[in-house]
């Protein structure tokens, strides 16, 4: 993609019940009714609509089982599938907002035990986020909130080494500087967390200059 204005590529990761979902849809209304009314739209991983994503949805409704490697591969394939919607989007310049991506695939598979580099590697290449927003809620406020015990990896637990591995990631990031990691404290009331959201967001919501990156073109760990 060439270096003119394009849209902006923002994803939000977070712990589960972190309140992901709510806030992108919050940062998409915002997006569309802002001075600049830029053009948003929300994309969600896992895309429970495709025929893929339909394996994945049997699989996290513990309706099917799968080997940790399979359904790894399927959610990174999952996200390729959506790819070139994405590029396509960015470069008619249109804001994607993109509710989990790549890390939620690293963190869930490296704290099953899978190593951390295998796992990074089938989303290498995928469109790199401007801007990745983590929102950070410690266990007792993802307890609380409705819904929480559902599904497959639900459990605290797993909730623990899920972060420790996204915090590796965020490490990672911005030591490299491929895009920007911001960290949102995500226990607080609603409109609040909007406000840290939009601070980070609204300096790309008039568009982007830089062309877009790949994600891990450069080795992290190295
Ligand atoms: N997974 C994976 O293993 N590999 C991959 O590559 C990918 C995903 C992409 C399904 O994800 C599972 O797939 C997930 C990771 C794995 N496994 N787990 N666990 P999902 O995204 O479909 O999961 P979800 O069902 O959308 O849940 P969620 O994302 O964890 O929730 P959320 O989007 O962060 O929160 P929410 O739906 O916006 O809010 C939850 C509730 O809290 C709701 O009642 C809200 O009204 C309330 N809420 C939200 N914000 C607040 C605040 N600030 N205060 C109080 N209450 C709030
Ligand atoms: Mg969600």
């Amino acid at each position: 993609m060439t270096a003119t204005t394009r849209g902006a590529f923002i994803v939000i990761e977070g712990l589960d019940r972190s309140g992901k979902s709510t806030q992108a849809a919050i940062l998409q209304s915002r997006l569309q009714g802002g001075e600049q009314s830029a053009r948003a739209v929300l994309i969600k991983f896992p895309d429970r609509t495709t025929a893929i994503g339909k394996m994945i949805d049997a699989y996290l409704r513990s309706q099917s089982e799968l080997d940790d490697h399979a359904i790894h591969l399927l959610f990174s394939a999952n996200r390729w599938e959506l790819a070139s919607t994405i590029y396509a989007h960015l470069a008619a310049g249109v804001t994607v907002i993109a509710d989990r991506y790549a890390f939620s695939g690293i963190a869930f598979s490296a704290r099953k035990g899978l190593p951390y580099e295998w796992c990074r590697a089938p989303d290498i290449g995928l469109p790199a986020p401007d801007l990745t927003l983590f929102l950070n809620v410690g266990p007792e406020v993802a307890r609380v909130r409705g819904g929480y015990g559902e599904e497959r990896y639900e459990m605290e637990d797993v909730q623990r080494g899920v972060r420790a591995v996204f915090e590796r990631i965020g490490e990672e990031t911005k030591r490299t500087g491929q895009g920007e990691w911001v960290e949102i404290d995500a226990s607080r009331e609603k409109d609040l967390v909007a406000e840290d959201i939009w601070r980070a967001v609204e300096p790309l919501s008039i568009g982007v200059v830089s062309s877009l990156q790949r994600l891990w073109e450069k080795d992290p760990t190295t």
